[in-house]
C-alpha cells in the first residue's frame, strides 16, 4: 500500500491568495478546473510558489513530501490551505510509482533536488542520486503508470512532465548571453547531475513520445529563499546588522555575476511550458546580470548602511570551481510562450531586505520565514 498523508484541511487564515499573485487570475477557470498537478520539492522555495500559483489557476495540487517528521510540512500547511500531501522520496522508486498511481496527475513538476551547489562537492554521490537519478525515477514512475513502452506511445491526455533544469549547467560559459542552444560545461557535481536530468528528459521525449520539457532557469530568489543562498544570506545579514545583532557578514567570491529574478515570476514560466502544443525547452531569466558586489550595494543601501563597513571575505566560502558569470537570453520564451519577468532586481532585493527586517524585528528566525506574506 502506498503511504499517503492526504491533508485536505483548509487553513481559515488563508482566505485570499498571497499578494504576489493577486493579479494572476485565470483567463478560463472552467476549462482547467479539474486539472491535477503533482509537485516534487513542494516544501522548497519554488514548490511553495508553484503550488500557490496553480491553486489560483483552478488546479487540485498534490505535493510529494519526504521524511517522517519533515519540519517544513507545518509551515507549508500554514501557507497553503488546499494542498494535498503524499509521502515519497526521489531516492525511492516505489514511492514515486505509488504517488503517481494515487494522484493520477495531468501534470508533474519535478522540483525536488539537492539544490545548494557547495553541498554537491561535500556529498557528490548523494547529489548525483537525488538531483540526477531522481529525474530518472520520476520519469520511470510516469512511464510505468501510463503503460508507455518502446512499442506503446502515450495516448491523448498523457501526463505532462516539467524538469527543473538550471543555468548552472552552462558553467564555464561558451557564449553570453546563454540561449537554448548554448553548450553545457558544468562546474560542480550539482551542475553535472542537472545536465544528466536535462538530457534524460529530452531522451524520454524522443524515445517514448512523452510530453517532457525542461526549463533552464537562472537564479531566482524571494523572501522564501533558503538562508544558505547568497541573496538571502545578504538580506538576513543586513537585517541582523541593522538591528544590532551582528556587526559582520562573511562571504566568498564578490565578483561572481548572476542573472537574478523573482521566484514568483519563474513558476509562471513552468506552467506556461506545460501548456504548449508541443514540448519545447526554454531558457528563463531576466537578461540582466549583476555582481555579488552590486547586490551588496543595493541590499545595504535599503537599510542606510555601507557594505564596505561590514563585509569580510572568507576563503571558506570560495568554491573549488566557480561559475563566474551567467546571463540569460529569454527571447525565445517571450516570443513562443509569452513569458516575461515582472519584478526587477532592485525591487526584489528591497523586498527581501524589508521582509527580513520585519521578520527579525518581530522576533522571528530565518527558518520560520516560509509563511511570509509573499
Ligand atoms: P529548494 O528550496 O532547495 O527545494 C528543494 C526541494 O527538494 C525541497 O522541497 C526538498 O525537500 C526537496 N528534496 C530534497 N531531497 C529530496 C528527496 N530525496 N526526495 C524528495 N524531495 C527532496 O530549491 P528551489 O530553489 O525551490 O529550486 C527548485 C528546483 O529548481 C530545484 O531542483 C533546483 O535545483 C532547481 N533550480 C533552482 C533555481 C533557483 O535559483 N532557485 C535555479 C535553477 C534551477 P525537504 O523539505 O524534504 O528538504
Ligand atoms: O546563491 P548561490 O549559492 O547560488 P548558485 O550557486 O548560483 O546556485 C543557485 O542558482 C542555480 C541557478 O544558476 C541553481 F541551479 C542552484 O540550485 C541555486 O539555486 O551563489 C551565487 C554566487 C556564487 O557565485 C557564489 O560563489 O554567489 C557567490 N557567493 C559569494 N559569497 C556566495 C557567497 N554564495 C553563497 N551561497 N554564500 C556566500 O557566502
Amino acid at each position: 500500500m502506498p503511504i499517503c498523508c492526504r491533508d485536505e484541511a483548509r487553513n481559515p487564515a488563508r482566505s485570499r491568495p498571497s499578494a504576489w499573485l493577486r493579479r494572476d487570475r485565470p483567463p478560463n477557470l472552467e476549462a482547467i478546473l479539474s486539472r491535477r498537478a503533482l509537485i516534487t520539492g513542494i516544501t522548497g522555495q519554488d514548490g511553495s510558489y508553484l503550488a500557490e500559483y496553480l491553486a489560483t489557476q483552478g488546479y487540485e495540487v498534490y505535493g510529494l513530501v519526504r521524511g517522517q517528521q519533515n519540519p517544513r510540512v507545518r509551515q507549508l500547511r500554514q501557507l497553503l490551505g488546499e494542498v494535498r500531501l503524499i509521502r515519497g522520496d526521489l531516492l525511492d522508486q516505489g514511492s514515486l510509482i505509488s504517488a503517481v498511481e494515487r494522484v493520477q496527475p495531468d501534470e508533474v513538476y519535478n522540483l525536488a533536488a539537492i539544490s545548494y551547489v557547495p553541498m554537491s562537492w561535500q556529498q557528490a554521490e548523494l547529489t548525483a542520486d537525488v538531483t540526477g537519478l531522481g529525474v530518472l525515477r520520476v520519469l520511470e514512475a510516469i512511464r510505468v503508470c501510463s503503460g508507455i513502452s518502446a512499442s506503446r506511445s502515450p495516448g491523448r491526455g498523457q501526463i505532462r512532465f516539467y524538469q527543473a533544469s538550471s543555468s548552472e549547467m552552462f558553467g564555464m560559459v561558451r557564449e553570453s548571453p546563454q540561449t537554448e542552444q548554448t553548450p553545457f560545461h558544468p562546474r560542480s557535481p550539482y551542475g553535472v547531475a542537472k545536465a544528466y536530468g536535462h538530457f534524460l528528459t529530452q531522451n524520454y521525449r524522443e524515445s517514448y513520445g512523452m510530453f517532457a520539457v525542461s526549463g533552464i532557469l537562472f537564479n531566482h530568489e524571494s523572501p522564501r529563499r533558503g538562508a544558505e543562498f547568497v541573496t538571502r544570506k545578504i538580506s538576513l545579514g543586513v537585517a541582523k546588522i541593522k538591528l544590532g545583532y551582528e556587526r559582520q557578514l562573511r562571504l566568498g567570491n564578490l565578483s561572481a555575476r548572476r542573472d537574478w529574478g523573482f521566484a514568483g515570476d519563474y513558476v509562471r514560466a513552468m506552467h506556461l511550458m506545460l501548456g504548449q502544443d508541443e514540448p519545447v525547452d526554454y531558457v528563463i531569466g531576466t537578461g540582466v546580470t549583476h555582481s555579488v558586489e552590486d547586490l551588496l550595494d543595493h541590499a545595504f543601501k535599503v537599510a542606510d548602511l555601507d557594505w564596505r563597513d561590514h563585509v569580510v571575505t572568507d576563503a571558506a566560502f570560495i568554491r573549488p570551481a566557480e561559475v563566474d558569470k551567467l546571463c540569460a537570453d529569454p527571447s525565445a520564451a517571450r516570443e513562443h510562450i509569452g513569458w516575461e519577468p515582472k519584478m526587477a532586481f532592485e525591487e526584489l532585493i528591497a523586498m527581501m531586505v524589508e521582509a527580513d527586517l520585519e521578520l527579525l524585528s518581530s522576533g522571528g528566525h530565518a527558518e520560520e520565514s516560509f509563511g511570509d506574506a509573499w
